[in-house]
C-alpha cells in the first residue's frame, strides 16, 4: 500500500487521478491512498494568505514560507515520506525514479502555484525537487498528478487484465512497437482511396515470429526517434541482427 500526501492550494484537481482510469480504479481497490493538505487551511490571518509579492521586485508572487512549513509538520506528524517539490529546477523524472518511488511506503508532494515558493521553505523541508519536463507549467499539481499516475500504474495489480507493467516500454530501455486492431484493411471502401493493411504476421497467430516483429519493430523505432536510448542499452546478438534487418528493409538512413 503506497501513500502519497500531496500539499496544494488546488486540492479538487486531484479527482483525476482519485476518480478516474487506472489510478482510480486501483484506489478503490485499496492499492494506495492519498493525503490532501491545503497550505490555506495552515494560515492564521484572517484572509486566510498564502502569498505576497517576490522581494526586490519582478512580476507575479511567491508562496509564504511559513504557512507551508506548519502544513508540512502536519504531513510529517501524520507519518509523511520524503518531501518532494515538484519545479523545472529538479532532476528529470525517468523510470528509475518512478521504480525508487514505487518502492517506498510514503512520499510528499509539494505543489507550488505563481512564482514558486520561498527559497528558505525549500533549504529546510525540501529532501529533492523533480521535474517532469522542461517546459513551464502553472502550477506543481499536473506534475504530482503525473509523478502519481506513473508510480500507481507499477504497483502490483493496478494494471487490468492481467496486464503487467513489467512488460511495457521504458522497461527494457525501447520503445513501443506498432499496435493494430480492426478493421483489417482501413480505411476501408471505395477503391480510390489509399488504404493500410494490418501487418500479415500479426494474423498469423505464430507466436515466435510475433514476438520477433515486434522486437525488431521496437528496436527499430528506437533506433529512428531515440537513438539517444539505444546508446544507453546493450543489444543482445539476436536484437543487434533485427535492428540490421530494420535498417536495410527502412534504406539504412533512418527515415
Ligand atoms: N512548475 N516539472 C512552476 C513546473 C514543473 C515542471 C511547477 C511550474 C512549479 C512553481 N513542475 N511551479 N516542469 O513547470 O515539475
Amino acid at each position: 500500500m503506497i501513500h502519497f500526501d500531496v500539499v496544494t492550494l488546488f486540492p479538487e484537481m486531484f479527482a483525476a487521478v482519485t476518480h478516474s482510469g487506472i489510478c482510480g480504479r486501483a484506489m478503490e481497490a485499496g492499492l494506495w491512498s492519498i493525503g490532501l493538505w491545503n497550505p490555506r487551511d495552515f494560515t492564521k490571518d484572517t484572509h486566510r494568505t498564502v502569498d505576497d509579492r517576490p522581494y526586490g521586485g519582478g512580476p507575479g508572487m511567491v508562496m509564504l514560507a511559513p504557512p507551508l512549513e506548519r502544513t508540512l509538520d502536519a504531513v510529517k506528524e501524520s507519518g509523511g515520506g520524503k518531501v518532494i517539490y515538484l519545479s523545472p529546477q529538479g532532476r528529470k523524472l525517468d523510470h528509475e525514479k518512478v521504480m525508487e518511488l514505487a518502492g517506498r511506503e510514503a512520499t510528499t508532494l509539494l505543489c507550488g502555484r505563481y512564482e514558486g515558493v520561498d527559497e528558505r521553505l525549500i533549504e529546510r523541508r525540501v529532501d529533492e525537487e523533480l521535474s517532469i519536463g522542461d517546459y513551464v507549467l502553472s502550477g506543481g499539481e499536473l506534475a504530482a498528478m503525473t509523478v502519481m499516475d506513473a508510480v500507481v500504474r507499477q504497483i502490483p495489480g493496478a494494471l487490468g487484465g492481467g496486464q503487467s507493467a513489467a512488460e511495457e516500454s521504458f522497461v527494457d530501455g525501447l520503445l513501443d512497437c506498432p499496435q493494430y486492431t480492426r478493421p483489417e484493411v482501413w480505411p476501408e471502401g471505395d477503391g480510390a482511396k489509399v488504404t493500410a493493411r494490418v501487418p500479415s504476421i500479426l494474423l498469423g497467430g505464430h507466436h515466435e515470429n510475433i514476438r520477433r516483429w515486434r522486437l525488431k519493430q521496437a528496436l527499430g523505432r528506437t533506433w529512428q526517434r531515440r537513438p539517444d536510448l539505444l546508446a544507453a542499452r546493450k543489444l543482445s546478438e539476436d536484437e543487434g541482427k533485427l535492428l540490421e534487418e530494420f535498417r536495410r528493409e527502412c534504406g539504412e538512413s533512418g527515415k
